[in-house]
């Protein structure tokens, strides 16, 4: 009975180690598996940019090569090379789905510090002038950065700029999806963006579209959607352009954000563009924009109708904007067809509530009004006694606008510490 119970236990004991074994052999295979794809992947990098060294995306952590994108192991981006390969890959299908990435410090394209090597020739002829240069004359001159994501590429990951600034960025080009960020269906935070940014059709800040989630996001650069002659896609040309400091297009989340950027768009005689610029978000069809504010100014001008607002240009079917204001002007100088300019949205065909502009509307045409060209809801939402424009919403003195805290909601909080000339702030500023 003994000797059988033991050999009972010596098959169990066999069994085990047989179990423990093919645990292991197949983490081994798995571990092998993913190292496969990040050399194919480097090798697809290698091809798009010829001579590429090891990507520093996957090599910086903690100077070493083992992050894995999880929360707690996210991928840094330390230099301007980081921001390029990050650009590759996403332009390339890459996502970063379930991927985090944090920034570790201020970074200036127009400071060598930034760079792992300012001088090197091995990304190729990233600013599309015909001819290679070193990485810092690609970004600083001709159409400068590709925007990290594209048309057929989103981002899909989570961005975390921890508070810091991508100085100098420029991005000149005849296309449309320019910005940081190309396209985003993730996640970015915390990020501010400085430089100039110019392109057609869809040319945001932080992003061309976003269908994601941008939140304490704050837009300082120069933005210019230029109309162009003849565009070859007749849809795009008729539907018309989307310019706006965090993102062009939305029907995302964009929240606790804000624009000090200019805003605006060049007049092209020739053009068959409508021309949407907002001081956040150009056109917006779904989601939310809230707790955001625009002190930039802004200036719309195409040859057919032009929708220009303080925070958003166009908003349209589902698309939310509360708890925001605006403080800069909002011009339209279009002649020759139908101008929609408001201190907060030029034409609200959705939802607006907990709003206040104290920016000057300087726009000729009849659609033009203090708050919004209003063809659905708005609530709770004043403007300075100064604009004599009209349309929906409460005209208030200066005094009274500064004292409407309370009434704008728990957004806001009273300007203490006199960050804009006392009138209501959000309560994240
Ligand atoms: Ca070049």
């Amino acid at each position: 009975m003994k000797k059988k119970k033991n050999g009972f236990a010596a098959t169990g004991i066999l069994y085990t180690i047989l179990v423990i074994f093919l645990i292991l052999m197949s983490t081994l295979l798995v571990t092998l598996s993913s190292r496969s794809r990040i050399l194919s992947k480097l090798k697809s990098d290698a091809k798009n940019v010829s001579t590429i060294v090891l990507p520093t995306l996957y090599n910086v952590k903690n100077g070493s090569a083992t992050a894995t994108g999880a929360f707690n192991s996210p991928y840094y981006i330390n230099s301007i090379e980081d921001l390029v390969l990050l650009s590759i890959d996403v332009n390339n299908g890459i996502n970063y789905e379930n991927k985090n990435l944090s920034l570790l410090r201020d970074l200036d394209f127009q400071n060598n510090d930034s760079y792992l090597d300012s001088s090197s020739k091995v990304y190729g002829d990233i600013n599309g002038d015909g001819v290679v240069e070193t990485i810092y004359e690609e970004l600083t001159t001709s159409s400068g950065f590709i925007p990290i994501g594209n048309s057929s590429s989103a981002f899909s990951g989570t961005f975390n700029g921890n508070r810091r600034i991508i100085r100098n960025l420029l991005i000149n080009r005849d296309t449309p999806y320019q910005g940081m960020f190309g396209n985003n269906e993730g996640s970015i935070e915390h990020l501010t963006v400085h430089g100039n940014i110019q392109g057609i059709y869809r040319v945001g800040g932080i992003s061309s579209i976003n269908a994601g989630t941008i939140r304490d996001c704050h837009n300082q650069a120069a933005i210019q959607l230029k109309l162009v002659a003849n565009y070859a896609n007749n849809d795009i040309a008729y539907f018309g352009g989307n310019v706006g400091g965090i993102a062009g297009q939305n029907t995302g989340e964009i929240s606790n954000s804000s624009n000090i950027g200019s805003i605006s768009s060049v007049y092209n005689p020739n053009s068959n563009d409508n021309g949407y610029i907002g001081g956040l978000v150009g056109r917006s069809t779904a989601g939310k924009i809230s707790d955001c504010f625009n002190n930039g100014e802004i200036i719309g001008t195409s040859t057919r109708d032009t929708i220009t607002g303080g925070l958003v240009g166009a908003n349209y079917e589902t698309s939310i904007v509360e708890n925001c204001y605006n403080t800069n002007a909002v011009t339209s100088t279009t002649t020759n067809a139908i101008s929609y300019s408001g201190g907060i949205v030029g034409l609200n065909r959705a939802s607006i509530s907990n709003t206040y502009n104290i920016g000057s509307i300087l726009s000729v045409g009849s659609q033009n009004k203090c708050l919004s060209y209003n063809e659905k809801t708005m609530n709770n939402s004043f403007y300075l006694d100064n604009c004599t424009l009209g349309g929906e919403g409460i005209s208030k003195t200066s005094e009274e606008i500064k004292n409407l805290t309370n009434i704008l909601g728990d957004a806001f909080k009273d300007d203490v510490n006199q960050i804009n000339n006392g009138y209501p702030v959000l309560k994240w500023q």
